[in-house]
């Protein structure tokens, strides 16, 4: 572990880790359980449409989340698009600029226009007197989103969503396994679309998910995601080909079966940073609610004004250590390339800030508390040496692979 300057990479020493550390590296689970499946899979030749580890995920997920139909799909982001197809939104949905960017993509790649909202900046998440501010007659939805898997505040959003006749949809990317008074994320709002990518807390290589408890819009789901065929030679809905394949319901399976031993390593790790962390206080640690079931799955530190660093010169150093930290969600989809020039002249104050100031950690399973030790030493030897860790950086350049500032 580093304790002196002089040891930093960016003075020509080692990186602290040989391997890098990542946000999200893989939860990998059983591997023979994984084998196993997949060789029952290659047995039966039933490979894609509908097989029996997809309906075995698909029915597995709908009893521990408590929902009617959980239907799984081959990526977030299409399932995402499923939804606002079915649901038949048009004109405007809100949804907040803090949010990964296919939030918004799903909503513009279907010509629906994503009205960006502030979000309040001691939770991360839409602002609902924003919300009711942005409305307008063409606003046919709220896209709440769950950020870091800490639940949204889905009682203000529906109480404001009832009030205009709108629809709610939750984009729960980064909450499975998560709760809000005492009820499991999946059963809020209309609809709520799930993430399995290869990051994320349970992973199907790629995958995702709808939860609904409606009926008619999982029948409408279930037609669009296979083309909207009702059976061979009959087609009765436009769809397209959203559907999860086998092999990638095999990992979700696996992965499904070790999701508690995950949790438990996200936890430890959140906990370990936060007892580190509670030494440097130019670093906010945002905290999960441990009266609800929460994932831990991301480590979300805000860097204070207090510290005469940027963030964006901390992920260079932690960079430079092989320490591949990341700054989620920058710039904030409003100030991204493809929105920005209709959005010449908006500022979202709270997201701007936050969007500049937040750090996420590694963690994960292949994150161990001795690896958090030795992220958290680079951290204090920049915080008591800001700068000459400044001026070296200056000599140094960004290091590579370090994402450039806003243009
Ligand atoms: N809504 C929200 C709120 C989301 O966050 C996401 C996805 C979606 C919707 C859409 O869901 P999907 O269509 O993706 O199912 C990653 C993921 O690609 C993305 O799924 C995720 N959100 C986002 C938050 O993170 P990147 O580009 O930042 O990271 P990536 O994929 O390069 O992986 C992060 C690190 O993990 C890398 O440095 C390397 C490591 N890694 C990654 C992969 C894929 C590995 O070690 N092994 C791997 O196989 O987007």
């Amino acid at each position: 572990m580093k304790s002196r300057l002089e040891e930093l990479a960016i003075f020509g020493r080692p990186p602290a880790f040989v391997e890098p550390l990542h946000v999200g590296g893989p939860n990998l689970g059983d591997r023979e359980r994984l084998l196993e499946r997949l060789q029952g899979m290659l047995d039966r030749r039933r490979l894609s449409n509908d097989g029996p580890l997809v309906r075995e995920f698909e029915s597995r997920v709908a009893e521990l989340l408590g929902v009617d139909y959980f239907l799984a799909t081959c990526n977030g982001t299409a399932a995402l698009e499923l939804l606002v197809r079915a649901t038949g939104l048009s004109g405007e949905v809100i949804v907040p600029s803090y949010t990964f960017i296919a939030t918004a993509h799903a909503l513009d790649w279907l010509g629906v226009k994503p009205v960006f909202c502030d979000i309040d900046p001691a939770t991360h998440h839409l602002d609902p007197s924003e919300v009711e501010r942005l409305i307008t007659p063409r606003t046919s939805a709220v896209l709440g989103v769950h950020l870091w898997g800490r639940p949204c505040d889905a009682g203000a959003l529906e109480a404001v969503t009832r009030r205009h006749g709108l629809k709610l949809l939750f984009d729960a990317a980064h909450a499975f396994g998560c709760s809000r008074g005492g009820r499991m994320i999946g059963n809020f709002g209309l609809a709520e679309v799930f993430s399995f990518h290869a990051t994320k807390i349970v992973n199907a290589f790629e995958g995702g998910a709808i939860a609904t408890n409606d009926r008619q819009l999982a029948e409408r789901l279930r037609l669009m995601r296979n083309f909207g065929f009702a059976g061979y030679d009959r087609v009765v809905e436009r769809g397209i080909n959203g559907k999860m394949n086998e092999a990638s319901a095999a990992m979700a399976l696996t992965s499904l079966e070790s999701m508690d031993e995950f949790v438990a390593a996200n936890r430890r790790n959140y906990e370990e940073y936060r007892l580190q962390l509670g030494t440097l206080p130019a670093f906010r640690l945002l905290s999960y609610d441990e009266g609800e079931k929460c994932n831990y799955q991301y480590v979300v530190v805000e860097v204070g004004d207090g510290l005469a660093l940027t963030r964006d010169e901390l992920v260079s150093l932690l960079w430079s250590e092989n320490i591949l930290a990341r700054r989620y969600f920058y710039p904030g989809c409003h100030r991204a390339v493809p929105y920005r020039d209709h959005e010449v002249g908006r500022r979202l104050p709270s997201t701007e800030k936050v969007a500049d100031r937040v750090l996420l950690l590694p963690t994960g399973t292949s994150v161990d508390p001795h690896d958090i030790a030795g992220v958290v030493a680079i951290l204090k030897l920049a915080v008591d040496n800001p700068q000459r860790v400044a001026q070296q950086l200056q000599q140094t350049g960004p290091c590579a692979g370090a994402m450039p500032t806003v243009e």
